[in-house]
């Protein structure tokens, strides 16, 4: 949220811009919560080990545009890995658990998945390559429309993602991250919320995720990026690569489903 030099005047009106950011509080796998990182957890020692990766991210705020080249893109601001796991069959869908979400904060919702190798609990975030797997964004409308962030505070501020059957069982990272628009019609407004959880997949079959580092996701240019949420539009360009071969796996799934369906 943007804060206007009258409002940082006033402590009171800062301090409940700054509550209305977000974090992935927790995860729900197989129908169990597993706590993700809570900023606050910066001022216990030791820090709880949970699976969601640490971030100097104490305001719940974002990375900008002019940082998207930056390590701070793939996990949050100065991120170290979280240090357990989620457990997850492959093929299960799982729910990501906002805190809260403000309404205003209308944007596309992406997920990607990196393998680890070796422990997720010893990676660093540049070294991690992500494939999409998952996205969505407009629904219908504009200035500013019907988002699918409107579809994740209507879900108790919560995201699901299928991970792709097909997923090799091993150590993956997700990274969920919520893109919000309200102020990206100027340079270097839009506002990236990256969350990256540490998977423990099981079952599964052969396919491994191939992908970039997230520094090369996007530009402060993107049509996706640079875009006035608050004008006439039609359609939105999710930013980021093109979802990957995971997620065609996924959607061709369910056209085979569409098509059994069809002939029965
Ligand atoms: C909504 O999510 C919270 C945790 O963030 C959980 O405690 C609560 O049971 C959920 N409510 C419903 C209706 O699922
Ligand atoms: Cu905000």
């Amino acid at each position: 949220m943007r804060v206007s030099s009258t409002a940082l005047a006033s402590t009171a009106v800062l301090v409940s811009s700054v509550a209305a950011h977000g974090h992935v509080a927790g995860i729900i796998s197989g129908g169990k919560w597993y706590s993700g990182w809570d900023p606050a957890y910066a001022y216990a020692n030791p820090a709880p080990a949970v699976a969601g990766w640490k971030a100097s991210n104490l305001d719940n705020g974002f990375v900008s545009p002019d940082a998207f080249g930056s390590a701070d893109i793939a996990c949050h601001k100065s991120s170290s890995p979280g240090q357990a796991y989620v457990p997850v069959n492959a093929g299960d869908t799982i729910g990501l658990a906002w805190n809260t979400w403000p309404d205003s904060h209308k944007g596309p919702v992406i997920d990607y998945l990196a393998a680890c190798s070796g422990e997720c609990t010893s990676a660093s975030a540049s070294s991690l390559r992500f494939e999409k797997i998952a996205q969505g964004g407009l629904i219908s409308g504009s200035n500013p429309g019907t988002w699918v962030t409107d579809t994740l505070i209507k879900n108790n501020v919560t995201w699901n993602v299928k991970i792709p059957s097909n997923l090799k069982a091993g150590n993956y990272v997700l990274r969920h991250e919520i893109i919000a628009l309200h102020a990206a019609g100027q340079p270097n407004g839009a506002q990236a919320y990256p969350q990256c959880v540490n998977l423990k997949v099981s079952g599964g079959g052969s396919a491994v995720p191939g992908g970039v580092p997230a520094t090369s996701f996007y530009t402060a240019s993107d049509p996706g990026i640079r875009f006035n949420l608050y004008g006439s539009f039609s359609s939105y360009p999710i930013p980021g690569p093109a979802l990957g071969s995971l997620a065609s796996r996924v959607k061709r799934h369910a056209r085979d489903f569409f098509n059994l369906l069809n002939r029965n």
